[in-house]
């Protein structure tokens, strides 16, 4: 897109490289670390000067660090939302600078796709419904109630709307699940720990947690066990993302079932940075491969999980 207009779409001291400016959400999980590790890196090899910004999870910041990447004229902004809404204004004024914008991670629930080429991230419905399917299948044939409480990702965020609500729409089948409590734990281990704690002394009998991420999960598990419980055993965990601390986890039997959400973006994101200022097409969405994980597959996999 700025390509062919002028020739001025380069970065300030011009040294022929393309400048990429990314807003980061922050560094609230291991998933985020790893992220952000892969963007860095893969911006080296692929020769692309990067503009890095930390939003520590708010959409003010962010929308600030996107602002300054418009002023700096870069090549491409990229970035990953904190929460769905409330971008239209600052994605018109990237438009109107013909700085084109990548989305990377979650989505943004803006009705004006031209606000953007290309969304690159996982399908986070479908990993709600993966959590959920293997949960129907391990509570097969025993009629009795299955209490669950949540621990939801970002409140607003996508990962958090779509983890719930893929989730949600797998166990509906069948009421034995019931959700007896669902709230925030922002994705981090203290907010997770904290959050449990909580509902640890407000339900008598929980038999299962599922925590939108690792790290929640990971916080949620010093909760119960400093209340007496065996995380894996009383209560049984089932977190997304799959990084080595929650893989450690599952291995060692104190988490149940990871669903994997892949944080290595970067390569994928380069190429299709390098491939927008090229004025090549884009497609308009493009999803990452995931899989999940038993205790058993855990083990096999954690020596060679780089992240
Ligand atoms: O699952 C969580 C992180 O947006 C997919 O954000 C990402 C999520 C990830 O904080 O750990």
């Amino acid at each position: 897109a700025c390509g062919g207009d002028n020739g001025a779409g380069g970065s300030q001291p011009d040294d022929g490289k393309i400048t990429l400016g990314f807003a980061q959400v922050g560094a609230e999980s291991g998933w985020r670390t790893a992220n952000t590790k892969s963007i860095q890196d893969s911006a080296k090899e692929a020769g692309i000067d990067l503009q890095f910004s930390d939003a520590q999870q708010k959409q003010e910041n962010q929308i600030k660090a996107i602002r300054s990447y418009i002023t700096q004229k870069v090549d491409v902004i990229a970035f990953s939302p904190v929460v769905e809404s409330g971008w239209d204004t600052v994605l018109l004024e990237a438009k109107d600078a013909k700085i084109p914008v990548i989305l990377t991670d979650r989505a943004v629930d803006s009705k004006d796709t031209t606000l953007y080429e290309t969304f690159i991230g996982s399908d986070f419905v479908l990993e709600g419904k993966k959590a959920g399917e293997w949960l129907v299948g391990q509570y097969q044939g025993k009629p009795e109630p299955v209490n669950i409480v949540e621990l939801q990702g970002t409140t607003g965020s996508a990962p958090a709307n779509d983890r719930k609500s893929g989730f949600a729409d797998v166990i509906k089948a069948d009421p034995k699940f019931k959700i007896v409590a669902s709230q925030t734990g922002d994705f981090t281990r203290a907010k997770g720990k904290e959050v449990m704690e909580a509902f640890l002394k407000a339900n008598k009998d929980i038999d299962v947690l599922y925590a939108h991420n690792d790290d929640m999960g990971l916080g949620a598990i010093e909760a119960i066990e400093g209340a007496g419980l065996k995380p894996g055993v009383d209560i049984r965990i089932i977190t997304v993302d799959a990084v080595k601390d929650g893989m450690q986890a599952l291995a060692d039997g104190k988490i149940n079932y990871i669903v994997e959400c892949s944080p290595l973006l970067g390569p994928q994101l380069m190429d299709l940075v390098k491939k927008v200022v090229a004025g090549e097409s884009v497609p308009e969405r493009v999803l990452t491969e995931e899989t999940t994980f038993t205790q058993e597959q855990a083990k096999a996999a954690l020596p060679n999980r780089q992240y």
